[in-house]
């Protein structure tokens, strides 16, 4: 099965138990926003983490109803950061969720090697995204956490991506392995990684998935556009997840889906004990939304 829309998730989450989301510095009207939506949808139950009366006086103004809910006043925005990621690493929440404060001071939490939520694994960001011009939905990682990952680590980042693709329900994910080119060429390390994975999935080093590379990034979504560089692959033009070389290409292909082609986006970071929802301040409403559904659905 593969995701059509981002609005397939939601029927992958409902009817489940609900999930235990911790939002932290939650006086931020769109996750407050988002929360609530999906704590009526009955996907979550959510506990926010902030100052109190900020968070109040917007649910005030947008007439969000939490009566019931959980607040816990934390005024301070690393304490309530802090207090959030306890929660998670010892088994309170399901999930964690960013508020109003920069991914870089929640990140280096959910890094702390006393009390932060690592397992050994490789940290990694994955984005679903629904565009109109493409046939279904495309996942792309890494383009927010993980800056110039090396072989290894590229290789943790498409094992974080492929176990949660199979948890939505994809058998055998098509991976593109992208590159400026589609042939491997010693001056471009992204085109020798690229090889390598591929390689290496071929001898079952790396399972679940088909991985192909190097890929331009019009082979990986046309297979037009692959047939006519003579292209033969499983995966170009029926792509389900674009390995990025590193951040930079990533976060400007994530920005330019947004803003240029108007794209629906749902992320979350993987690999650590619970999925978390780290989508940027200024993202939509609707984007956190469908971050939490997909942080519900990718939850063990
Ligand atoms: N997974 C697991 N452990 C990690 C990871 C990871 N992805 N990254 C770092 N660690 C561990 C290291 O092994 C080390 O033990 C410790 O964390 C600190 O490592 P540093 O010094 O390399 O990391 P920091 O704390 O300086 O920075 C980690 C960040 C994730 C903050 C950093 O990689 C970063 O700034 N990434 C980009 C975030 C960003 O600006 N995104 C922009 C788009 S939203």
């Amino acid at each position: 099965m593969v995701l059509k829309n981002l609005n397939d998730l939601k029927r992958i989450v409902e009817g489940g138990p609900r999930k235990k989301l911790v939002l932290a510095a939650a006086q931020d009207q769109h996750s407050l926003g988002a929360v609530v939506r999906a704590w009526k949808d009955n996907i979550i139950e959510p506990i926010f983490i902030g100052d109190k009366e900020g968070i109040q006086n917007i649910c005030v103004s947008n007439n969000y109803d939490i009566t019931g809910l959980r607040i816990i006043h934390e005024p301070d925005t690393e304490m309530s950061v802090e207090m959030a990621v306890r929660m998670a690493s010892s088994k309170q929440a399901d999930i964690l969720m960013k508020g109003m404060v920069g991914s870089s001071i929640l990140l280096k939490c959910v890094l702390n090697k006393e009390w932060g939520l690592r397992t050994g694994n490789l940290l990694s960001h994955f984005a679903l995204f629904e565009v109109d011009t493409y046939h279904k939905v495309i996942a792309v990682t890494d383009v927010a956490m993980n800056i110039a990952p090396n072989l290894q680590e590229k290789i943790a980042i498409v094992n974080n991506s492929v176990a949660c693709l199979n948890r939505l329900g994809y058998i055998m994910p098509k991976v593109a392995v992208l590159g400026a080119v589609e042939m491997v060429n010693e001056n471009m390390e992204a085109t020798l990684h690229a090889a390598l994975l591929s390689k290496m999935n071929q001898r079952d080093q790396i399972k679940n998935c088909i991985i192909d590379g190097p890929l331009a990034f019009d082979n990986a979504i046309s297979l037009e556009s692959a047939k006519h560089k003579g292209i033969r692959s499983e995966v170009a033009g029926d792509t389900d997840l674009l390995l990025m070389p590193d951040i930079e290409v990533g976060n400007v292909l994530y920005k330019s889906l947004v803003f240029f082609a108007k794209a629906k986006v749902a992320s979350i970071i993987l690999g650590a004990m619970v999925p978390i929802v780290l989508t940027s301040r200024s993202d939509s409403e609707q984007a956190k939304y469908d971050s939490i559904l997909l942080s519900a659905a990718a939850c063990k």
